[in-house]
């Protein structure tokens, strides 16, 4: 049946259920979801519906969570990766007695300005563990999460670090791409602490599921290496005996929980017609009566209130018992987890980055971009024990592994090495996760080319503000010979355009070394750091000041009156330099502007962004797409960028063959001077 068709047939009447007092409460959900969805007059009742008897057992016999103290940092996670079943997630908020989420918030989903957005998002109210909707990467947020777990687990043992991580997911989850990569890491690396419930309700948006897929989940997550185990979903006690198997489980548990889409509801639960859209008052009352619900809308009787608070309320003793815990540790360990906790670095780090700088100034090495962040990583893991690196299969590419980090293994999560395998998606979005449980900075890289592999995930580091950091190597046509599918041309332009992301682009060992400290020193903010493969020549040889920090900066000011600025990122600086000493010979002075992060130079006032860029004409430099330079250069200036593809061949050869050399650069400058 198409989701716009009416059903028609009433189902039969309800089975009586195990546990009727879990039912009631599970009832309390299915009428707020119902309720606020046909208020708000969008929504989607019947996910929460469906799953609000596997909810109930979660929260009320397993989950470990004190609503008073929502960021306990031993608290369980819970994700609910059907972004879209968000009521479930709100109702259990206020039933449990987070005081942020309170009915009139319930009465305001989906309204602008309230907690209860469409769709779960992270820092709208406590309890909300992540932003989900994009399906699938609520699965990777969990991933890793329990991951974070484990690491910290290894740094500070039981006492301080104990807890679960569980996950909601729909056959949306589970028929995404990303979910592969995600469940397929976490077998890999026997995350056994992760707990999958899987709403199977053989429904999604088009109709039945067989319209789609075939496959079995059951098998696949056991081929991943899960424990798997499948239940009734409205069946508490199998719910129950099934959620109380996975505790005990060596490997990440999948349990899938056969249920009903819209349960209650008297002719459309099991249909399509439940998914996006209110059930309209006739459904709704015909519900209530099938659940036995008599109630006004957006009412739940005390006494059933009352059970929730209390299921709310059991952490409190949990929780006060972790701080009595976590006051009598050493002193030491103490306040290394509580600054692990707040995301401050420790105090050397600033130091140990300086160190590198200098080094760099003094030696002016000829090295790429990548190796340097390589020697800023040697520099920055011993002092920073939470850096938790990685890369998607390309380690020695993307110099991402620090001398002396050791490999992180199902066998040894105290190691600070990942390797996420060729997963760019699961990778980034177990870094989100690995970020939002906070304890742990994660960075990981691959090519450059493949943030459109894991661009989902990047952008909701962004919406988030999480603090991840992608080390994305091989920048331009400069990586060679792998060629035109290997180069990268409009990434630049399309990250640039995600809002809230830092896009760096350093220019040489010292600019790679400030970008590595701006994007450490933000903690609410994701970076994307572009490096080259090819060795660069050190341009700057001053380190007092952090000259990447305002964005962009003159490099080499004009001798004489400015007649042209040169503008350049990466790369091309030192070619933009090269252009400026032909223009000097042509009796030109020109100014060079290295700009390796536009967002923190648009974000300068006017009068700094003005002294940089002068009011000569000015032509940009950059190998990739001259999507966006239009904004620095203006009407009257040029842009010398790539407007195709690249090609297979040495970086040598491309770049003449691409139009980037010292004369064409000051072929284009006296054109507009
Ligand atoms: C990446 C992505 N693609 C598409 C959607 C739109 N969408 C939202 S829910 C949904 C169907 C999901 O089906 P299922 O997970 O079975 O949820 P149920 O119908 O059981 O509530 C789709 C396609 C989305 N939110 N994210």
């Amino acid at each position: 049946m198409s989701a716009t068709e009416q059903p028609k047939t009433e189902a039969p009447p309800l089975p009586a259920p195990r546990d009727p007092g879990l039912r009631e409460m599970a009832n309390a959900i299915r009428a707020l979801a119902m309720d606020a969805v046909e208020k708000a007059k969008s929504g989607h009742p019947g996910m929460p519906m469906g799953m609000a008897d596997v909810a109930t057992v979660l929260f009320t016999k397993f989950l470990k969570f004190d609503p008073r103290d929502p960021a306990w940092p031993d608290r369980d996670r819970f994700v609910l990766s059907a972004g879209h079943g968000s009521m479930l997630l709100y109702s259990l908020l206020y039933l449990t007695g987070y005081p942020e989420m309170t009915l009139d918030e319930l009465k305001r989903f989906r309204q602008l300005g309230s907690r209860t957005a469409g769709h779960p998002e992270y820092g709208h109210a406590p309890g909300i563990e992540t932003t989900t909707g994009p399906l699938g990467q609520g699965l990777g947020n969990a991933v890793g999460m329990a991951l974070a777990e484990r690491i910290l687990n290894a740094r500070f043992g039981d006492a301080l670090v104990d807890h679960r991580t569980y996950a909601i997911a729909g056959d949306g989850c589970l028929m995404e791409g990303i979910s592969h990569e995600a469940i397929s890491l976490a077998g890999h690396l026997k995350l056994r602490k992760l707990t999958v419930l899987w709403d199977n309700n053989s429904i999604t948006i088009d109709g039945p599921t067989d319209l789609s897929y075939s496959g079995d989940q059951l098998e696949r997550f056991e081929a991943a290496g899960w424990n798997v185990a499948a239940a009734d979903g409205h069946d508490t006690d199998a719910v129950t005996a099934a959620l109380e198997r996975a505790q005990e489980s060596d490997r990440p548990s999948f349990i899938a929980c056969r249920t009903t889409i819209a349960f209650g509801a008297p002719t459309k639960a099991g249909t399509a017609a439940a998914h996006g859209s209110p059930l309209g008052a006739a459904e709704i009352e015909g519900a209530r009566r099938r659940l036995n619900w008599p109630y006004p809308p957006f009412e739940v009787p005390e006494p059933i209130r009352a059970r929730w608070r209390a299921a709310g309320a059991k952490g409190a003793e949990t929780s006060r018992a972790w701080r009595e815990r976590l006051t009598q540790a050493s002193q030491e360990l103490r306040h290394e987890f509580e600054r692990r906790q707040a995301g401050e670095l420790p105090a050397s780090w600033r130091a140990a980055l300086g160190a590198v700088k200098q080094k760099f100034a003094a030696e002016a090495p000829k090295l790429a971009t990548r190796q340097a962040s390589g020697a800023v990583l040697d520099a920055l893991a011993p002092v920073i024990p939470e850096l938790i690196g990685g890369s998607a299969d390309l380690t020695p590419s993307n110099t991402t592994k620090a001398k002396g980090q050791a490999e992180l293994t199902s066998k040894n999560y105290a190691g600070s090495y990942i390797h996420y395998g060729i997963r760019e998606h699961g990778m980034a979005a177990a870094m989100n996760g690995l970020a939002l449980h906070r304890g742990v900075v994660p960075y990981g890289g691959t090519f450059l080319i493949f943030t459109d592999y894991c661009r989902p995930a990047i952008r909701l580091s962004a919406l988030m503000g999480a603090r991840v950091i992608y080390v994305m190597t091989h920048d331009s046509i400069g990586l060679g010979e792998d060629g035109p599918t290997h180069q990268p041309i409009e990434q630049l332009a399309a990250l640039r355009a995600v809002p809230g992301l830092r896009v760096f682009r350093p220019a040489d060992p010292v600019e790679t070394a400030e970008c590595w400290e701006l994007a450490l020193a933000a903690p609410k903010t994701p970076a994307i750091i572009a490096l080259t493969r090819q060795g660069l020549p050190t341009l700057r040889r001053d380190t007092q000041e952090n000259r990447s920090a305002r964005g962009g900066y003159v490099l080499a000011e004009a001798e004489g009156a400015r007649r042209l600025t040169l503008i350049a990122t990466g790369s091309e600086v030192a070619l933009a330099m090269a252009a400026r000493d032909l223009l000097k010979a042509k009796g030109i002075s020109a100014a060079v502007v290295s700009l390796p992060c536009w967002e923190l130079f648009d974000a300068e006032d006017m009068a700094y962004r003005k002294s940089v860029l002068g009011t000569a004409p000015r032509v940009a430099v950059e190998a990739a797409s001259p999507f966006g330079w239009e904004r620095y250069v203006g009407e009257t200036g040029a842009i010398v960028g790539m407007t195709g593809f690249g090609a297979s061949g040495r970086a040598e050869d491309l770049f003449p063959h691409f139009g980037f050399t010292a004369d064409k650069v000051a072929e284009a400058a006296l054109k507009v001077v």
